[in-house]
């Protein structure tokens, strides 16, 4: 019964994917959670929420204990060719390459991949303005909000895949953006280190909003429900497939 109930929830949770519901974001709502990277001290949670058409969303990015009072340029990240789009995970201090004690946006890449949107404050929201840093928040701490962003076809069924990266960290401890730092941005020389080096990362994830991403959810946090849920869902197929088996059978042929 209980290799059934597996199958089951692996039957619902396949049919959840391929059914329109689910394959369309359309109305999804997606949320991270931000963890700190480089000693930044920052914390804070993101909420995306696509609009009924699909074609923009809604970002919000609220964030504190920021190390550095400057310029936090913001992306969503992710590893992205063409149409596909590869599961990602936030790097950690191990990603350090080159031992230097900060994961710099290039070491970083390899797990979150390349800049897919760009988290302004105001205009183009493409990779193009993923260094205008005049357009993104400031201070130790974000509140966010932005409506109408654009979402990139190949995202539109893959934001459960993608990060939202937020940039910016004080590495000597004086609370400012140092443009004169000696080590320059791995992306481009004309910012600091300390402008570009991730501060906070957070991986999206679909949040229970329909009744098929319910079950998901249930069965990835509860697994008693999820089991209970699975087994009335084994039944229901079951009977759907009796039901079946009876209308073909030919009179006189036993059941098995
Ligand atoms: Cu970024």
């Amino acid at each position: 019964m209980k290799r059934l109930a597996l199958t089951a929830a692996a039957v619902v949770a396949t049919l959840g994917i391929a059914s329109p519901a689910s394959a369309v974001h359309e109305g999804s709502v997606y949320e991270a959670q931000l963890w700190p990277l480089n000693d930044s001290g920052a914390s804070g949670t993101v909420e995306i929420t696509v609009s009924d058409d699909g074609e923009t969303m809604t970002v919000g990015v609220s964030a504190d204990g920021l190390n550095l009072d400057g310029p936090h340029a913001m992306h969503i990240h992710g590893i992205v060719d063409g149409e596909n789009v590869a599961s990602s995970v936030c790097p950690t201090a191990a990603d350090d390459a080159d031992g230097d004690g900060i994961v710099d946006v290039l070491e970083g890449a390899p797990r979150y991949g390349g800049v897919q949107l760009s988290l302004t404050t105001e205009g183009d929201t493409s990779p193009e303005s993923a260094l205008a840093i005049e357009r993104f928040p400031a201070g130790t701490s974000i509140d966010y909000e932005r409506s109408g962003i654009p979402i990139p076809d190949a995202l539109k069924p893959n934001l459960g895949k993608l990060h939202v990266v937020v940039h910016g960290v004080d590495e000597n401890g004086n609370g400012t953006l140092d443009l004169d730092q000696d080590v320059r941005s791995s992306l481009t020389p004309d910012l600091p280190r300390e402008g570009t080096a991730p501060a906070a990362c957070g991986t999206l994830a679909a949040v229970a909003t329909g009744p098929v991403q319910t079950g998901a959810g249930g069965l990835a946090t509860d697994a008693s429900t999820s089991n209970a849920a699975a087994g009335l869902a084994a039944a229901a197929i079951g009977a759907v497939a009796l039901t079946a088996t009876r209308r073909r059978r030919p009179a006189g042929q036993s059941a098995q």
